[in-house]
């Protein structure tokens, strides 16, 4: 069985995936694209040598027959109304973050998805699939560096455009971190505040870059991020979690060394792209296994959807008050409780 799949959104990252389900993982096709810019969308086709049809919107690819699945790649306001119209049409759908750009959104997504009584949605936090996590959640679960207590972490781009916001060091850069980081320590966020250190020279008039968004868990571990989206020397994620009994880092990107001109070093990559290549591979042939295996997806869920939008929204309030403000969840619905995601 191939899964057909209807991809909304043809910029960036679509196209990447798009390049990857056709060429790269196994058991997908593309058949079906939109775009708000129609010129985008014919383009990809013909770059890319699609057998797809180009249709004029979202609901119409949607209900379009032979679409199997929806491949939710627009930019991040857009995201609600697709994951809702694909849930009501009862298609699959893998949707890059933000699931919604507010709790209420994905609230909203949740309950379309436990109405329809199965799960659907795949929401694109990759960074669970990336192996260097993985070996950290594994060490951290096997209690190799007994009770976490601190994690220091860092998200660094080498540079934004100018349509970059303030806010969207949260809701667009700091999310990935915001899911990745509970999921590790089995933990869920209880504040977060947000503080500004000196700002970069870099940095447009309307930014403020960098940022130290401060988490806060359940549990009582303190987190602590940089967000620094000029950083101008490359793309660099770092983490590291501090236990009672040692600490774990997250492994630099594979590299050669070198010494040369009296220098000894390494490469840093430039852009998101490459960072997380194997993830993304992993992550979408993941969700046409899964559906191909037991008729749903199985990565991070609508739910873990949720937790990240709502933390950001307290993020984002934070930015503003700088107070420390709360995280509340709801309870999580028996529903997602049956899910034992990656
Ligand atoms: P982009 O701006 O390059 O592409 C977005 C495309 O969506 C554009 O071609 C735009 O015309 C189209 N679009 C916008 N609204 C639409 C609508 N209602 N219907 C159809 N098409 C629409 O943006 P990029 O970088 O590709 O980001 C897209 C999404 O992917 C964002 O949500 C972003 O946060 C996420 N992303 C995730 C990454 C990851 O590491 N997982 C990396 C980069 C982006
Ligand atoms: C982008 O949307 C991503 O998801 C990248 O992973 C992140 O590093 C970047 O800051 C975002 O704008």
């Amino acid at each position: 069985m191939t899964i057909r799949f209807g991809v909304i959104g043809t910029g960036a990252i679509g196209r990447e995936h798009i390049k990857r389900i056709q060429n790269k993982l196994s058991g997908g096709e593309i058949v079906a694209v939109t775009d708000v810019n129609q010129a985008s969308a014919k383009d990809v086709v013909e770059r890319f040598e699609l057998d797809a049809a180009v249709y004029p919107d979202d609901k119409a690819l949607i209900s379009a027959e032979n679409v199997d699945a929806v491949l939710v790649t627009s930019w991040g306001p857009a995201h609600e109304a697709s994951v809702l119209a694909a849930i009501e049409a009862g298609k699959y759908v893998f949707v890059e973050k933000p699931l919604a750009t507010t709790g209420e959104g994905c609230m909203r997504i949740v309950e379309a998805e436990m109405k329809h009584g199965k799960r659907l949605v795949q929401v694109g936090f990759m960074r669970r699939y990336d192996s260097g996590y993985v070996q950290l959640k594994e060490a951290i679960d096997n209690n190799f560096i007994g009770e976490p207590l601190m994690i220091r972490c860092a998200h660094r781009n080498p540079e934004v455009g100018e349509n970059y916001t303030t806010d969207m060091a949260i809701h667009d850069t700091l999310i990935h971190e915001i899911d990745v980081l509970h999921w590790l320590v089995n933990d869920d966020y209880k504040t977060v505040q947000v503080t500004y250190p000196k700002k970069s020279k870099h940095a447009l008039e309307h930014l403020k870059d960098p940022q130290i968004v401060t988490l806060e868990t359940n549990g009582g571990i303190v987190i602590t991020a940089e967000i620094f989206v000029n950083c101008k020397y490359g793309y660099d994620i770092q983490c590291e979690v501090i236990g009672d009994e040692g600490i774990v880092s997250l492994p630099e990107f594979q590299s050669i060394s070198f010494r040369k001109n009296a220098t000894f070093g390494t490469n840093v990559l430039n852009d998101w792209k490459d960072r997380f290549i194997d993830a993304y591979d992993k992550e979408l042939q993941d969700f046409m296994d899964s559906i191909k295996k037991t008729g749903e997806p199985n990565g991070p869920t609508s739910w873990d959807g949720y937790i990240a939008a709502v933390t950001a929204d307290a993020a984002i309030k934070a930015q503003d008050s700088g107070e420390k403000e709360v995280v509340s969840l709801v309870e999580k619905p028996d529903f997602y409780n049956q899910y034992q995601t990656i």
